[in-house]
């Protein structure tokens, strides 16, 4: 199973493409393609950058960012223009192209919930898009629907992360910023693409998950959206499933023969 995307690490990559930028060009010109599009917003959250990038995930364990370009976007909505090279030596046959709106001002290296993440071409499933050659035209929308809900969390237990994905059993498919939380309170996903979907939290460290609708994840609910609909009440409750440490009196050493 693919591992939640790492933001952290997209952002060292996107340090090491920034550097790389300010180099000579040390590949052939020949190994260089371009895609170009248009990425539009219709939706009510503002945010200051928005982000379009190009992201390999042909390899299980890793997704590697090809391209990434920054720009400065007003309040919706919006048409924004890219086109962004990159050196297609030795990638995928397909990649994607993502691009989201930093809502919460944390940059390129903190993706989550609270940002609107989209990517080509405007559908729940993302489309993969030929590594081949140059390509024009990958005009997508961000999306507009939104849940919301409240995370409870059993005593004593550490960060957890929040996602929404299209596999009716609740197991990750592909990948998108996870929301987070480290205490019992609301959380909101708000950029997610009309379709059905389930939603589930796992720890960050360790293997415990909870399902909205089924603390089990035997029985998920699932969650139909509409292009713009804002859901309330996606609840996801780990009391029942996090187990309780049994209360232990500690050693007791005996004074007597
Ligand atoms: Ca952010």
């Amino acid at each position: 199973m693919p591992r939640p995307f790492d933001f952290a690490a997209m952002a060292m990559i996107l340090a090491l493409v920034t550097i790389g930028l300010g180099g000579s060009p040390s590949g052939s010109a020949a190994d260089v393609i371009t895609y170009s599009g248009t990425v539009s917003y219709q939706g009510s959250h503002t945010g200051d950058t928005l982000y379009v990038a190009i992201l390999d995930t042909t390899g299980v364990e890793d997704v590697t960012l090809l391209a990434v370009g920054a720009f400065a976007v007003g309040a919706p909505p919006f048409d924004q223009s890219f086109s962004l090279d990159f050196d297609n030596t030795g990638v995928g046959a397909f990649l994607l192209l993502a691009s989201f709106l930093d809502v919460n001002g944390t940059g390129i290296g903190d993706v989550d919930g609270a940002d609107v993440f989209g990517y080509y071409d405007g559908n729940a499933i993302p489309a993969s898009i030929p590594s081949g050659s140059s390509q024009t035209g990958l005009d997508f929308a961000l999306p507009l629907a939104e849940i919301h809900g409240t995370v409870t969390l059993a005593p004593g237990q550490g960060e957890v992360r929040i996602d929404a994905t299209t596999n009716p059993a609740c197991q990750m498919e592909g990948f998108r910023p996870q929301s987070r939380a480290s205490s019992t309170g609301p959380y909101e996903i708000i950029g997610l693409y009309p379709g059905t979907y389930c939603v589930y939290s796992e720890e960050s460290s360790g293997s415990t998950r909870t399902c909205y609708g089924d603390p089990t994840c035997a029985s998920p609910v699932l969650v139909t959206l509409t292009e713009t609909e804002v859901r309330m009440g996606v609840d996801l409750d780990y009391t029942s499933v996090v187990p309780v440490s049994p209360t232990t009196w500690g050693r007791v050493k005996s004074r007597y023969p």
